[in-house]
Parts: C-alpha cells; sequence; structure tokens
C-alpha cells in the first residue's frame, strides 16, 4: 500500500477546522484533525510544506516510522504547531489501518475497556441562578458530569460563557479581542456558584470547573481548599503548568482533584507532573498531543502514578478528534472521563460520525477505522474565517492568562 496523495482541507462551518485526508493506492483514505484554534493557517502550511512532500510513495502502515520521521526529523522538535501536524498524520494513518483491517481503531489497540465513554457537558450562564439552571438542563439530558462555568459580577466576556446555549466558541473573527480579569473577584465568587448548585441538585452529580490557568499556585491552593466541600469532580488547568513543579504546592494544600494538560503537546511537557502524581487527570488528547501514538505513551505514563485520563473535547477540536478521542477512550484501562461539548449542526453535516449520546455517556459506532468522515463538497461552502482566541489583562492593565 502506497500513499499517493495528501489533502489539508480548511473549512469554517461554524468555526475554523482543518482536516487532513491521507489518499493511498489501495483507494483507502485516513482523516486526521489538525485544528489548533487561532493558529490554523500555521498548521495547515506546515503540513503543507513541510510534511505532504515527504509521504508521498510511503507505506501507510508504518505509523511508528513515519512518526519518528516526522518528530525527529523536523529538529526542531516539540511545539503545538508541530506535534498538531504530526497528530492528524498519525490519527489519518490509524484511521487507515483500521479500515484496512476492517476493525475500529481501539481493537487494534487493545479492545474496548469498557461499554461506553463517560462524558462532561458545559453549562454556563452569565451569573449563578443562570448557570444553575443551565446544570439543571444538562442534568435533565441525562449527563452524569457537568462542568459550571459562570459569569462574574464586575468582569465582561469572562472564559467560558457561551454566545449560545450549547455551541460555546470562544475563538472570535479578527484581531484578538482584550478582557479583564480580577482574581480577588474570582476567588470570592467561585464557591458561591458551587454552594449554589449542590444545594440545588445534591451531592450526586459529578461538577466540573475550569481556572483556565488564571490563578498563582497559593491562589489555587486556597481555591482547591474553599472547593472541598463541595466534592468536584475536578477543577482544571488552576495555573498555567509550564513550572510543571508549581502543581507541588497545591498538592500540599488541597484534595480537590485536578485536571491539567490540554495545552501540552508531548509527554515531555507533563513527565514530572505524571511521575509525582501531581494531577489526577491528564487532559492532553490526539489533536495537539502528536497523535494516537503518542498519546498512548502519554497515558501510559500516566497510568504507572494511577493518574487518569480525561480528554479536552472542545468545539474547537473537530469531530474528526473526537471520534478518534473515543477509540482511546474504549481502549485506555485508565480513562476517566471525555470532555464533550456538542458541535453545531454545521459542523456535525461536514464531519459525519457514528458515535452517539447515551444516558451519559458517548458510544462510538463500530465501523472500521476511527469512525468519522468528511464531505468535503460540504466543507467547501464553508471558508476559512480568520479568528483569534481572547487575551485577558488584569483591571490595572496587566497582561495575565485567559
Ligand atoms: C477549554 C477550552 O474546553 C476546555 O476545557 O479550556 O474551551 C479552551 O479554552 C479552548 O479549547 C481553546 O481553544
Ligand atoms: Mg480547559
Amino acid at each position: 500500500m502506497k500513499i499517493i496523495a495528501v489533502k489539508v482541507i480548511v473549512c469554517s462551518p461554524g468555526r475554523n477546522f482543518v482536516t487532513i485526508k491521507i489518499e493511498t493506492d489501495e483507494g483507502i483514505y485516513g482523516l486526521g484533525d489538525a485544528t489548533l484554534n487561532g493558529r490554523e493557517k500555521s498548521v495547515a502550511t506546515y503540513i503543507e510544506e513541510h510534511i505532504s512532500p515527504c509521504l508521498i510513495g510511503r507505506n501507510p502502515s508504518n505509523i511508528e516510522d513515519i512518526w519518528q520521521y516526522l518528530y525527529r526529523g523536523a529538529y526542531w522538535r516539540r511545539g503545538p504547531i508541530t506535534m498538531t501536524a504530526i497528530a492528524a498524520v498519525d490519527c489519518a494513518l490509524w484511521d487507515i489501518k483500521g479500515k484496512k483491517a476492517n476493525m475500529p481503531v481501539h481493537e487494534l489497540l487493545g479492545g474496548s475497556s469498557r461499554n461506553g465513554v463517560l462524558v462532561y457537558g458545559h453549562a454556563n450562564g452569565q451569573d449563578i441562578p443562570a448557570t444553575v439552571d443551565a446544570v439543571g438542563r444538562y442534568l435533565d439530558e441525562g449527563y452524569l458530569a457537568v462542568r459550571a462555568q459562570s459569569g462574574i459580577p464586575g468582569l465582561e466576556k469572562v472564559y467560558g460563557i457561551g454566545r449560545g446555549e450549547k455551541f460555546y466558541e470562544p475563538a472570535e473573527t479578527g484581531l484578538p479581542i482584550e478582557t479583564l480579569w480580577s482574581t480577588p473577584a474570582y476567588l470570592d465568587f467561585a464557591p458561591k456558584l458551587f454552594e449554589a448548585i449542590r444545594n440545588t441538585y445534591g451531592s450526586k452529580p459529578h461538577l466540573l470547573h475550569d481556572i483556565h490557568h488564571r490563578l498563582t499556585p497559593i491562589e489555587a491552593a486556597r481555591l482547591g481548599k474553599s472547593f472541598e466541600q463541595f466534592n468536584l469532580f475536578w477543577m482544571e488547568d488552576p495555573v498555567p503548568a509550564e513550572n510543571q513543579e508549581s502543581l507541588k504546592l497545591i498538592r500540599q494544600h488541597t484534595t480537590t482533584p485536578i485536571a491539567i494538560g490540554e495545552v501540552f503537546n508531548s509527554i515531555w511537557d507533563c513527565e514530572i507532573i505524571l511521575r509525582e502524581q501531581l494531577c489526577d487527570y491528564i487532559r492532553s488528547t490526539v489533536v495537539h498531543a502528536g497523535g494516537i501514538t503518542h498519546l498512548r505513551r502519554i497515558i501510559d505514563l500516566a497510568s504507572l502514578s494511577q493518574i487518569r485520563t480525561g480528554c479536552h473535547g472542545a468545539t474547537d477540536l473537530s469531530p474528526v478528534c473526537m471520534a478518534a478521542a473515543l477509540q482511546i477512550d474504549m481502549w485506555a484501562p485508565n480513562f476517566g472521563i471525555q470532555e464533550y461539548m456538542v458541535h453545531s449542526p454545521e459542523t456535525n453535516d461536514v464531519f459525519p460520525h457514528q458515535y452517539k449520546f447515551e444516558k451519559g455517556y458517548l458510544i462510538p459506532g463500530n465501523e472500521p477505522g476511527i469512525g468519522a468522515d468528511i464531505n468535503e463538497k460540504l466543507a467547501k461552502k464553508y471558508p476559512y474565517k480568520p479568528a483569534s482566541l481572547p487575551v485577558a489583562r488584569l483591571t490595572d492593565g496587566t497582561m495575565w492568562n485567559w
């Protein structure tokens, strides 16, 4: 079998996506998500300029060798652009291998470890009452786990507050919008949100919260302690994690579980965190952490410290990524939970897939490969629109973490 063509498909059905399609001389093709929110064109160009020409003529079944060629051969290793480009190729090659073997990819990884994939939805609102209501809507739909994010009095355009009920999308067309952040206001407010949710729905629902990199370690330790009475499933991205050691201080002060890693793109970004059990859930995902081949290594290292997976699954990761993530989720012995932000109808039309939501779980289809496709004709109707993620400043104007 030989690779005869590599297509990079950039489209915008509701938001920008980049998809790689690898075609072979046997008529089998594979897909990989190559979307990096706000940097889509960088990845598309990387693939077109530095990867596609090297793939033509290669045997697509040699997934590991191609991964090593693209990683070691880049010289400039790691980083979100390179690792997302490698991830997309890797996912497409696993898709091809599954189709050739006439098996869903999780069968090639070692088979199913569970009947379905526990997911969490994204409830958000402008204030506590609206967010409490939004959590209730997810529980009524059968979700067993819900993330709650609320507007904060005195702050506009706070992270995580959607423009529609389900399709929260942080990227906005044009240049980055500037948002304001106040840690004192947030630290005072956040515990009140979860007190209201627990008082309304009791102790059963799994509740999650995304701090989104905004605190210092001691602030995160303080917030984690205040969350303990509400028994969160996790608090996510408490601090920016370039300094993996900074999580040690948080761990010394609180038992609130920590999830981190959606911005990590290699095992080296989280090696200390995983070896020293500085988190409880690793969020790295197929599209940004080097694909199935590399994510599997991260998951195996995490399992040595009883750390479970909690893969990123925002709407800026396409259904092609979600389908591939579900293959990993079905196999991983140390699976924890899968983020599931419902895509828009246009997105689902462009990326048909078999996975479906049932009583709090995503059930992947049983089709060969990763279980997603792309309607190229329809994709053409949604041309790319430049869009940027917001930035955040403190109320005194200091640049902060969005
Ligand atoms: C968030 C994302 O889903 C999450 O946990 O952190 O919404 C994140 O902000 C976006 O994926 C960034 O593009
Ligand atoms: Mg997050």
